[in-house]
């Protein structure tokens, strides 16, 4: 577990190195293994690696697509260090190891780590694309404007996604303050709440909320517990498998999504349930925005 993600066999997947090529890649896996500002349990450090080594025993035809989404070629970036105590610093950090690949038309997935350093990427997605908007799965609203004295605590990641101006659209939100409500209801976000979304869930309603480009952000813990145990801060309720499938259906197939990322895996030694789940969940993404993109195997 402790051996950085890297590139070829030993990376998401585990491709032969002839499809992992940093120049031939769709799909560019970074892995964002910052650990700041955790309020509960510790270990969301270690999530990309568990998320990759989990990825390696995904089977890798889709039968829903009758395809094999991994031809389109999937790079999976080494791992790099953030700065120490400089939250500021870390965003940067991220944003310049995201923002070469969005230039490059490449389809980003950010493994994390905890949930503030998703505000690094989205800027980087933001200079490109000024329209951006934000679907963001969690069991937290995360609209604090600031938490244990930081603007950058993974609970105001939210909030930093408003102050940039980007349109934010809220799934599986069952854990909030009064004020983060109160933020809500004067229509600064857009927020399904998990218990109140009725079933099926309106996902082409949720979708119908976003921009034509979009950054979807995946904090694990939006995820009923019973299929992802393995996260900092669990709460009950959330979305099933079913419900993720049905939501990115709706948004790959309605908008371009220019990255992803899935956040806050902290993983439980010898429980591979949640490390698997997430994997899986990042496969199917890739399936749909590879049917999206008109260029799937
Ligand atoms: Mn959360």
């Amino acid at each position: 577990m402790s051996q950085p993600a890297t590139a070829g066999e030993g990376g998401f997947l585990g491709l032969p190195a002839r499809h992992t090529t940093a120049a031939k890649s769709r799909f560019v896996i970074v892995p964002g293994g910052y650990e700041e500002t955790t309020t509960y349990v510790k270990g969301t450090s270690r999530g990309p690696e568990a998320i990759v080594a989990a990825s390696q025993q995904v089977e890798l035809y889709d039968e829903e697509l009758s395809n094999e989404p991994w031809k389109l070629g999937v790079h999976t970036a080494p791992a790099f260090a953030f700065p120490k105590k400089d939250p500021e610093g870390a965003m940067r950090t991220m944003d310049r190891a995201v923002a070469p690949w969005l230039k490059k038309g490449r389809r980003v997935v950010m493994l994390g780590g905890e949930h503030s350093i998703t505000l690094g990427a989205v800027r980087a997605a933001k200079r490109q694309y000024k329209d951006l908007s934000v679907l963001h799965i969690d069991a937290h609203a995360d609209l604090r404007q600031s938490y244990h004295g930081s603007i950058h605590n993974h609970a105001c990641i939210g909030a930093r996604i408003v102050d940039l101006g980007c349109p934010l659209v809220q799934v599986g939100i069952r854990n909030l303050t009064a004020p983060e409500h109160r933020m809500i209801r004067a229509g600064k976000v857009k927020t399904y709440f998990d218990v109140q979304t009725p079933r099926p869930r309106p996902w082409s309603e949720v979708v119908s909320h976003l921009s034509p480009h979009v950054y979807f952000t995946v904090d694990l813990d939006g995820i009923t517990p019973a299929l992802m145990p393995a996260v900092g801060t669990p709460e009950p309720g959330g979305l099933d498998w079913e419900d993720l499938l049905g939501l990115m259906r709706a948004l790959f197939a309605s908008r371009e999504v220019v990255a992803m990322d899935v956040m806050e895996l902290c993983p439980i030694p010898g429980q591979i349930l949640s490390d698997f789940v997430a994997a899986k969940l990042i496969y199917k993404a890739m399936g749909y925005w590879g049917r999206a993109d008109g260029r799937n195997g």
